[in-house]
């Protein structure tokens, strides 16, 4: 066998305990600490969906599957799969720094979030090159963008055909399809970010294989910032749908790929409960998380770039 060959799984990461959740907010605020209002807000939320997000456990699994299937397709390499999370322990930093030390000099990046972004997986990737430039990590190739990868558009597909079986089969057709992806500060328009255009191009694929023609795209999860975030959010998205007299939708989130705060309370407590006060039936489609399906895309992916370095 020659010598083992990593992947570094990045994903956006979660708080453990309540505990951490200031912590953890001041990560993400970049060393600015959240007052105190702002934490309680955060902490019930995550009450909310039960005191804690399942985000850590699911990309254990995901890691753990990749590995497994890495090994299976490919039984000349000797794969090791490492979790490294931009904003929670176990932090990307500390994944690069166990594969320096556990001696893996070549590797494959990829980030847990289907369409590219300077802000989302750029800042990622720049977590990764700082650690391997301190701990003298591998080289790593990573995987920019993943939102057309014929398998991943094949695991929505199936999800959203399950979701839409939730309507009787003669109103199916004319159930709006609400496709989302985390909202981004709207500046990210001025610097030719292919963000918008990438969610475009995965519901668009989506779309057309379910054969579903009402559709469109919708943001969610804006940030709590003054600067003005990309639009139509969800909410507004399904109010406008009222008006125009329709009471059903199915809300199919492609930006992300796990149960977690944004699936968990902003569709389904947020969006339900707006539903709920219209009298509206919405239905979001499942999560990919570790499903098996989802596994063998991220592992088509990974496989692709390791023949194209090899
Ligand atoms: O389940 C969990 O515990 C973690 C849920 C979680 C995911 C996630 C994914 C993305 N975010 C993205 C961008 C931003 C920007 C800001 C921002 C703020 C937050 C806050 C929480 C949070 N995000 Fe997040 N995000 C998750 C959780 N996110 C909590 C802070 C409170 C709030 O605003 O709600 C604004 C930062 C700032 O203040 O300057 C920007 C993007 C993704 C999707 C891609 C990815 O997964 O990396 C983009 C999951």
């Amino acid at each position: 066998k020659s010598e083992a060959f990593g992947v570094l799984l990045m994903a956006y990461g979660t708080p453990q305990t309540l505990d951490e959740v200031e912590a953890y907010y001041t990560h993400i605020r970049r060393g600015r600490k959240p007052t105190e209002e702002q934490l309680q807000e955060l902490i019930s939320r995550y009450e909310a969906i039960g005191g804690l997000s399942p985000l850590l456990a699911i990309t254990n699994r995901q890691a753990q599957g990749v590995e497994r299937l890495l090994r299976q397709l490919d039984p000349e390499r000797e794969y090791r799969v490492y979790i490294g999370m931009k904003h929670a322990s176990p932090f990307i930093e500390e994944a690069v720094r166990t594969m320096a030390e556990e001696g893996i000099r070549q590797a494959i990046g990829l980030v847990l979030a289907p369409h590219y972004s300077v802000m989302s997986v750029g800042s990622y990737m720049e977590s990764a090159q700082a650690a391997i430039e301190k701990w003298n990590g591998p080289e790593i190739t990573f995987i920019k963008q993943w939102h057309l990868v014929p398998p991943f558009i094949e695991a929505i597909a199936t999800r959203l055909r399950e979701a839409l079986h939730a309507f009787p089969e003669g109103e199916r057709a004319q159930v709006p399809v609400i496709f989302t992806a985390h909202s981004l500060p709207e500046r990210i328009l001025k610097m030719d970010d292919p963000y918008v255009e990438q969610l475009r191009e995965t519901a668009a694929a989506v779309a057309e294989k379910v054969g579903h023609a009402r559709w469109q795209c919708g943001w969610q999860s804006a940030g709590r910032t003054p600067e003005p975030w990309l639009g139509p959010d969800i909410l507004d998205l399904l109010k406008q749908l009222y008006t125009e007299g329709t009471r059903s939708a199915v809300i199919c989130p492609i930006g992300f790929v796990s149960d977690h705060l944004e699936i968990l309370y902003d569709i389904d407590i947020e969006c339900q409960a707006l539903a709920k006060r219209l009298g509206m039936n919405v239905v979001r489609t499942r999560s990919l998380n570790a499903d098996e399906d989802f596994l063998k895309a991220l592992t088509a992916t990974i496989l692709q770039y390791v023949k194209r370095g090899s």
